[in-house]
């Protein structure tokens, strides 16, 4: 039967909601990563496995410790590609000075220096929708050999192709959504790249400004109709990958999803719709927690090739010579009290004539 979802889910004037640097003062440090399908604890990454260039960082400013988010390092092993919205506040104006990267290696976690440099890509205005959430730091030394490094994607054929979604953030299950914990795990899982912005103009509110072609969004499949969310709203459907199922969620923000264990997107935002009385909708609930039935936004590294080799062919500005230090100066556990997870969500996305 067809159904005219676009009819259905016009454009709709209603306000988002944006928590940005969500600030959790009285939870400990964060957790899990990446909500799946299955059981969680199956999608836990050892170190040593090729992902231990997937990084966690701490954000600073004026000395205080701010937020937490994820990144990937760059094949010179000296730069992390990261996502902009971790690094500024909503309107896109940079408002941390430094940032400190942690390298979960076999049998130890090296962390290196604060700096402040980094660079945020010049279209970054704060709108997630409108897209460039994208930004590179500059370590002080080169990572640690062991720390894998990455090419990024160039292939312009994301759409279709299966992705393994990875960051530090809060895990859980499906049915359940992102939980929060105090353990620090990378997770992993899988999901199919379906869909551009350009294909929520007129479908949701606020893709009106976004920038077409340069994000990558997928939804969280549970193989029930009901809850395939690009089936519902773009009529592209697909049921997912069963068990190896997974989306980003709370505190994943900047993490990688790799194509031919190449960088094809960095994690930016989640969508939904969430359940309420006589609304149609593919969330499996009435939360904004990365449940089954919401949506993935990264940003799309393959258009933004250029500027991140911009980089790449560039000197370091920074002195080498100074070394990494180790674990021993991970911010003391009063201090991780005060750091939040770093993912901008939208509380509710509500298409008019529902
Ligand atoms: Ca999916
Ligand atoms: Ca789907
Ligand atoms: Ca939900």
């Amino acid at each position: 039967m067809a159904y005219d979802v676009k009819a259905a889910f016009s454009v709709a004037a209603s306000s988002l909601v944006l928590a940005f640097s969500i600030g959790l003062a009285t939870t400990p440090t964060t957790a899990h990563a990446v909500v799946v399908a299955g059981d969680p604890n199956d999608f836990v990454v050892p170190a040593g496995t090729g992902l231990d260039g997937v990084v966690r960082y701490h954000t600073y400013s004026g000395g205080k410790a701010k937020t937490k988010c994820n990144g990937a390092l760059l094949k010179g092993g000296r730069r992390v590609l990261t996502a902009a919205h971790c690094l500024t506040d909503s309107k896109g104006q940079v408002d941390r000075d430094q940032v400190s990267v942690f390298f979960d290696l076999p049998g130890q976690t090296v962390q290196t220096p604060r700096t402040g440099k980094f660079t945020i890509h010049p279209n970054w205005n704060g709108d997630l929708q409108h897209g460039y959430d994208i930004a590179v730091i500059e370590l002080e030394s080169e990572a640690p050999e062991g720390a894998d490094r990455y090419e990024i994607y160039r292939g312009n054929d994301e759409i279709g192709r299966t992705g393994e979604v990875v960051g530090y953030g809060r895990s859980g299950n499906g049915n359940d959504g992102a939980q929060r914990s105090s353990d620090i795990k990378k997770h992993a899982a899988k999901n199919r790249l379906g869909a551009l912005p350009d294909d929520f103009l007129g479908v949701f509110s606020n893709f009106d400004d976004t920038s077409p072609g340069t994000q990558l969004g997928f939804d969280f499949d549970n193989g029930d109709e009901k809850n395939d969310a690009f089936g519902l709203y773009i009529d592209e459907p697909d049921l997912g990958l069963g068990e190896e199922e997974g989306i980003f969620a709370v505190g994943d923000s900047g993490g990688p999803t790799f194509l031919d264990g190449q960088v094809a997107g960095i994690h930016s935002y989640l969508i939904t719709n969430p359940q309420r009385p006589g609304r149609e909708t593919s969330d499996i609930d009435e939360f904004h927690n990365a449940s089954f039935g919401e949506i993935a936004f990264d940003t799309r590294v393959s258009v933004l090739a250029e500027w991140i080799d911009s980089f790449e062919t560039e000197q370091p500005t920074a002195d080498p010579g100074e070394d990494t230090v180790d674990v021993a100066d991970v911010p003391a556990p009063g201090m991780l009290l005060l750091l939040g997870f770093c993912l901008a969500i939208f509380t509710s996305i509500r298409p008019k004539n529902t």
